[in-house]
């Protein structure tokens, strides 16, 4: 998935059908004078439901959609046949798709199961016919009612679970790097900061047909809480993920201080976020000969004791498959 076909947001109207009116038609038969009342009742409209599924990963397939209509309801016919429901109209959207009245921001529900559904806009009764109005005074009702109008509804859908593990790290760390080595993905990448302006997304297909998905993020950098850079605003599109990557490059001055200043952030962007499985990965290790890799490795089993951390190369193809590994068995655990 590249930058374009990225959307987490879209907005949508979505109507539900009306409901067949109730018929008042009296029976009619030869040589019978007055027959009775047998007008059936209108079919109920057609409801907007959404409904979770675990294929897709962004609304990208929603983004021209705007409208969704449900079918009305047919009405009802003699000898008391019910008008047909209205056809149902269904909305996909992937788990963790949060749903919103576009006026109050309000949240009406969030859908994190595949096949959940929803009821968005419920379709309206339909109405029933005079054969339910008989009583011992009117023989003869010629009395049904009328359907119940639809529901409209102006919503937002927010997604917010996007993947299994989301990419922490400065501006220029070798995040979208990390993820175009680990996935099809292929992310724009730079030597300046904030080359990433949107997450990316890309599915790493582990051994026997096992995938997980990788978030890409822009940078997060010092001061993001108070908006410096491109603040926290990215860093809902990880909030659920369950286990983050930080990356931090072979060549930062003090990697344990910009580990640090990374989980600050996170902190003062929601302090839940530091339950989460945390694996720290030192980037662009080509860098390094192995002597100085070593005697960094002397240095960082101090400073991050037992924390997990680990050696990686984009460039150079070094410990991807380890990666892989210890993610999987992360998110199996
Ligand atoms: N030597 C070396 N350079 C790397 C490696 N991975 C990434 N780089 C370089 O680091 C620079 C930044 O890489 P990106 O992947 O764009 O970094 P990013 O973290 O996505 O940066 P932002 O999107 O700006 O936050 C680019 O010039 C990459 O070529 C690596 O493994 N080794
Ligand atoms: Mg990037």
């Amino acid at each position: 998935m590249t930058e374009g076909n990225f959307v987490d947001y879209v907005k949508i109207y979505a109507a539900s059908g009306k409901g067949g009116k109730g018929s008042s038609h009296l029976h009619r038969e030869k040589f019978i004078e007055k027959g009775g009342p047998d007008g059936g009742d209108g079919g109920r409209g057609g409801h907007v439901i959404i409904r979770g599924n675990k294929n897709l990963w962004t609304l990208f397939h929603l983004k021209f959609l705007r409208h969704v209509k449900a079918g009305h309801g047919g009405d009802g016919g003699s000898s008391r046949s019910t008008g047909a429901d209205g056809e149902d109209k269904f909305v996909e959207v992937p788990l963790g798709t949060v749903v919103k009245d576009k006026e109050t921001g309000e949240v009406l529900f969030e859908i994190t199961d595949d096949g959940e559904t929803k009821i968005l806009a419920k379709g309206g009764k339909g109405g029933l016919g005079n054969w339910h109005f008989r009583s011992s005074t009117n023989q003869t009702p010629r009395y049904a009612q009328p359907g119940i109008p639809g529901e409209e509804v102006d919503i937002i859908l927010e997604l917010k679970v996007l993947a299994d593990v989301g990419l922490v790290g400065f501006p220029n760390a070798g995040k979208s790097t990390l993820l175009s080595v680990l996935t099809s993905a292929k992310p724009k990448i730079a030597d300046y900061p904030f080359t990433t302006l949107k997450p990316n997304l890309g599915i790493v297909a582990y051994r026997d047909f096992q995938s997980f998905v990788i978030a890409d993020i822009p940078g997060i950098i010092e001061g993001a809480a108070e908006g410096k850079g491109l603040g926290h605003y990215f860093l809902r599109h990880i909030e659920r993920n369950s286990t983050l990557l930080f990356l931090i490059p072979a060549d930062t001055e003090d990697i344990k201080k910009e580990y640090e200043i990374l989980i600050d952030e996170l902190r003062r962007y929601n302090p839940e976020m530091l339950d989460k499985d945390k694996l720290i990965v030192i980037s662009k290790c080509d860098m390094l000969d192995d002597e100085l890799q070593a005697e960094m490795k002397a240095e960082l089993d101090v400073a991050f004791k037992g924390l997990n951390y680990m050696f990686i190369s984009s460039v150079a193809q070094q410990g991807l498959t380890e990666l892989k590994d210890k993610l999987w068995k992360m998110l199996n655990s």
